[in-house]
């Protein structure tokens, strides 16, 4: 490559470097303010933010605590995440918000933009990895771009830790560059979302891989226990792994609010999915089951999200002459506005390490009807908020789903109770705070 064309290549990197969001300046300038504050120390932003041993305060109170509450010095992490469409990335992102209301300083180091990164917050920068092409290259190697690109960022940045989200092929380049690094130390904390483990990390081509980048990492979490479980089982990890439950804030996803947006007329009934559309999401039964229960009430399907099997289910609802009555509203970002729309949540996965959807719709107030698969019965209870059958149990999902439109009162004390679960068992503030004991614990 020429020099001339080197330089501009970098001087374009630079401006990729900027703060997420469109007010760089005010964040640069809050970030020197945040790095020249000497005053107390991390264990007194813990307890402001209800940490262990803080007393239980309302969580506004806590959470603008944790926001001004001062640190000895700023910490900084990196994260890596798929910024598309994904439960990972939304965790990924959320975490990252919460961490820079806390003082940390946060570098999101990936492809693009993460697609929750969408609210400006001082404190969070992005870093684009763009692995250069080359006609030798069968495809530009994305793995050793973002090797290169986390060394950078650690060197240039001053990061402690880097924290990856999903263990292909995120957990094997933070390796690389942890080894890049030395003798600086760096942790490297991997967090196991599902798939990772329980289908493509399990293929021959990666398992070996998968299993070192795992064993390799300081410090590993599952969103489940039984992702926790299954890692243990599938590849004879010996580490110890911390189960993080995935999270929600119940603020933003609340429960429907008088507004003029509707989905359906209002004699007829909603009944929503949203997902990637991958085999493991069991959409035929989704179709299915729609379909059953279309025969006995007047109702509407909202499929949200795309992917490789959402063409077949708009051929199979065309099939059915259904079109009128099922909306299939593709990729959407504001799942908040969304989701309260719905009377009942139908997730039959055949496969689900958590089902992050599932607990978003709780918290929204909508009780949810899901497979009993993997880590799904950790977040909705049979009977109290919501129903699980087992994921091609078709006419249980159909009762199920009768039931609760069938009886309004039951539809709503168990959405009640689905929001009570949200706020009480995945709270934000609480799953953040033990992400943070866990970089604590790397000291
Ligand atoms: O593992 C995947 O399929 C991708 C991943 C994602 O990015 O959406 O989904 C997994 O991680 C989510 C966040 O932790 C979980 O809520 C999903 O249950 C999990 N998906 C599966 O296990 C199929």
């Amino acid at each position: 490559m020429k020099r001339g064309r080197g330089r501009k290549e970098s001087a374009a990197a630079k401006r990729r470097e900027r703060p997420a969001g469109a007010v760089a300046a005010r964040a640069i300038r809050r970030l020197a303010e945040t790095k020249t504050d000497p005053a107390t120390d991390v264990a007194s932003v813990r307890a402001a933010a209800g940490g262990r041993g803080a007393g239980r305060k309302p969580r506004a109170e806590r959470v603008a605590a944790a926001g001004t509450a001062k640190v000895r010095r700023t910490r900084r992490i990196g994260i890596t995440c798929y910024s598309h469409f994904g439960g990972s990335g939304v965790v990924a992102t959320e975490l990252g918000l919460a961490l820079a209301r806390r003082g940390f300083e946060v570098h999101f180091i990936a492809s693009r933009l993460p697609f929750r990164l969408r609210k400006f917050e001082s404190n969070v920068l992005f870093h684009e990895v763009a692995p250069a092409s080359y006609p030798v290259f069968e495809q530009a190697p994305y793995n050793l771009a973002l090797s290169t690109k986390m060394v950078e960022v650690v060197e240039n940045y001053g990061l402690e830790i880097l924290h990856v989200h999903y263990a292909l092929p995120f957990a094997a380049s933070a390796y690389l560059a942890k080894q890049l690094l030395l003798p600086r130390q760096l942790g490297v904390v991997t967090t196991l979302h599902g798939t990772d483990i329980t289908v493509v990390g399990i293929e021959p081509s990666y398992f070996r891989i998968t299993q070192f980048s795992i064993q390799s990492s300081d410090r590993v979490t599952a969103v489940s226990r039984f992702l926790k479980d299954r890692t243990e089982e599938s590849f004879g990890i010996t580490k110890p792994i911390d189960v993080i439950y995935n999270f929600v804030d119940p603020e933003v996803f609340a429960p429907r609010k008088r507004s003029g947006l509707r989905l359906a007329p209002p004699h007829a009934r909603v009944l929503m999915h949203a997902s990637n559309f991958r085999p493991v999401k069991n959409i035929p039964t989704v179709i299915q089951v729609f379909a059953e229960v279309r025969k006995r009430v007047p109702v509407k399907l909202v499929m949200v999200g795309d992917g490789p099997e959402k063409a077949g289910a708009e051929h199979r609802v065309r099939e059915l002459g259904a079109e009128r009555d099922v909306l299939f509203l593709g990729n959407q970002d504001c799942m908040e506005e969304i989701l309260p729309l719905a009377d009942v949540f139908l997730l039959p996965s055949s496969s689900e390490s958590f089902g992050l959807v599932a607990l978003e719709a709780m918290s929204a107030e909508v009780p949810v009807v899901a497979s009993n698969a993997g880590g799904l019965p950790e977040v909705v209870e049979h009977g109290v908020t919501g129903y699980l059958h087992d994921s091609g149990h078709v006419d249980g999902f159909v009762a199920s789903v009768l039931r609760l439109l069938g009886n309004e009162s039951l539809r709503r004390s168990m959405g009640k109770r689905a929001r009570r679960v949200a706020r009480e068992r995945f709270d934000v503030d609480d799953m953040v705070t033990r992400y943070v004991n866990v970089y604590d614990s790397l000291k």
